[in-house]
């Protein structure tokens, strides 16, 4: 019987603009996650006090939390992903002191995650950072937020080093390319060499974040998270080979540099090809030398690349822009579901950089039905986290050293891209809807208890 090493951490993952809400409560700052009341590709709204968009309860995880961990820890979790929302604890970014009532609450939360063994997994910046610094300094487009993050995170480190001894830096670093105000958070519409710009002090910024949690402290460990985004050449055609390399490096460079601590040749030669001159200081290259003691990756779907510009036209069917696969089925939001991908995927990022891996994402966004009696029969949901476990644990025995899963929104929460709730992923339902109606109350739905069995068994219930 086939199961997972023995110090395997099973879980699920948050971030908290996705499920808290409370978005003011506590002396909390306006983040750009609360300025983006449709989500990661809408509209900057500036918001005002008392507005209802759908974040601003989100499932009121903020205050809901010892009812929800109850329900992991019924699951058998031990790990935990969350945020911190940075705006907590310094509302505007450049606050003098922290916000003593932003730490106490994620003190109140690792207390009680730590009352019921659950391993807390943290994000430092997940999808946000305070709104101020991007009205008042320009975001990642300014060297200064470098100094502001490097605050906040060894404010952190310093206040849960007793609680908290596995951190991750920013959340799908590689995003900026394809939303840069979810990453790097600059205007629409600014130029490759400035995206490229802000991308390099982010980098720099996660660097001495890893250096100040190897500090401060000593037996914790931190990694960098990718979105895993594997791409496939369309056919053989060495042109749509060689464009999958390139696409493929697009996202992997972020990890080169993390991993290896430095900037790979191939994309010196990419910013030398298209006029773009980066500020890089000796400091900005002392500080990426310090690289991540393990990667963590999201993974949700796989693309097609071509060369040819006619297919690149046609309709497309997912975030990043990539062209469909014939060969796979997708998700009602047109995600190609490919469990196979993701055996390939971890066995690419294990050969490419021998780190630990993690996968701290995957599942299905699904619209779910209540039944008469109540029952959810998320019968797609359980088959399409079986077959994704099911490969990674052969991805282990191809040797591959994997040291957890945490599946994406195992509640119910709000979805990143469009803010939606009827883009449900959890194992337990929550009654709350796009329109904002609904009670909050939680339920177990049929995949509950699958992953239940699973935990328990480590694995060995699958279903190859
Ligand atoms: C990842 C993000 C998450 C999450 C997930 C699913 O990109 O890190 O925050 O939401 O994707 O995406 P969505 O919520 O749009 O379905």
């Amino acid at each position: 019987m086939k199961t997972f090493p023995q110090t395997f951490l099973w879980g699920g993952a948050t971030a908290a603009n996705q499920v808290e809400g409370a978005y003011l409560e506590d002396g909390k700052g306006l983040s750009t996650s609360d300025v983006q009341p449709q989500g990661i590709f809408g509209e900057v709204v500036e918001r005002v006090t008392g507005d209802s968009g759908i974040k601003d309860i989100a499932i009121d995880f903020y205050h809901r939390y010892p009812q929800d961990i109850a329900l992991f820890a019924e699951m058998g979790f031990n790990c935990l992903r969350v945020s911190i929302a940075w705006t907590r604890i310094f509302p505007n970014g450049d606050d003098a002191q922290p916000n003593e009532a932003g730490l106490a609450f994620y003190d109140k939360l690792f207390d009680e995650m730590a009352r019921h063994n659950i391993t807390p997994l943290v994000t430092l910046s997940h999808y946000e950072m305070p709104w101020a610094l991007v009205k008042n300094y320009g975001g990642w487009g300014n060297r200064k937020v470098i100094d502001f993050f490097e605050r906040y995170a060894r404010t952190v480190f310093e206040r849960y080093k007793g609680k908290v001894k596995l951190w991750l830096t920013f959340n799908e670093i590689n995003m900026s390319l394809h939303a840069p105000l979810t990453g790097v958070v600059l205007p629409a519409g600014s130029s490759k060499g400035e995206i490229y710009q802000a991308i390099h002090h982010q980098l720099v910024a996660s660097a001495l974040a890893v250096k100040a949690c190897h500090e401060i402290v000593p037996e914790g460990k931190i990694g960098n998270m990718l979105l895993g985004g594997l791409m496939y050449p369309l056919s053989c055609k060495p042109e749509d080979v060689f464009k999958t390399l390139q696409e493929n490096r697009s996202w992997q460079f972020f990890g080169d540099v993390q991993c290896r601590g430095a900037y790979p040749g191939y994309m010196l030669r990419y910013f030398c090809d298209n006029g773009i001159a980066l500020d890089i200081t000796d400091a900005d290259r002392e500080a990426l030398r310090t690289t991540v003691d393990f990667v963590s990756f999201s993974y949700y779907m796989t693309g097609c690349v071509t060369a040819d510009d006619a297919l690149n036209n046609q309709a497309r069917g997912n975030i990043l822009n990539m062209v469909p696969n014939p060969h796979l089925a997708s998700s009602e939001w047109g995600w190609q579901i490919d469990p196979l991908g993701l055996r390939t995927l971890l066995n690419v990022l294990w050969d490419r950089y021998q780190k630990p891996l993690f996968i701290v994402e995957n599942g299905l966004g699904a619209k779910d039905k209540v039944e008469a009696d109540g029952s959810i029969n998320d019968d797609y949901r359980i088959s399409y986290l079986n077959d994704h476990l099911v490969q990674a644990r052969e991805a282990i025995e191809d040797g591959v050293e994997l040291m957890g899963f945490t599946s994406w929104g195992p509640i119910d929460l709000v979805s990143a891209s469009k803010a939606e709730l009827s883009k449900r992923y959890g194992f337990i339902y929550v009654d709350r809807h796009d329109d904002g109606t609904g009670t909050l109350a939680r339920s177990k739905k049929k995949s509950f208890d699958w992953y239940k069995e699973v935990i328990a068994t480590n694995g060995a219930s699958l279903k190859a």
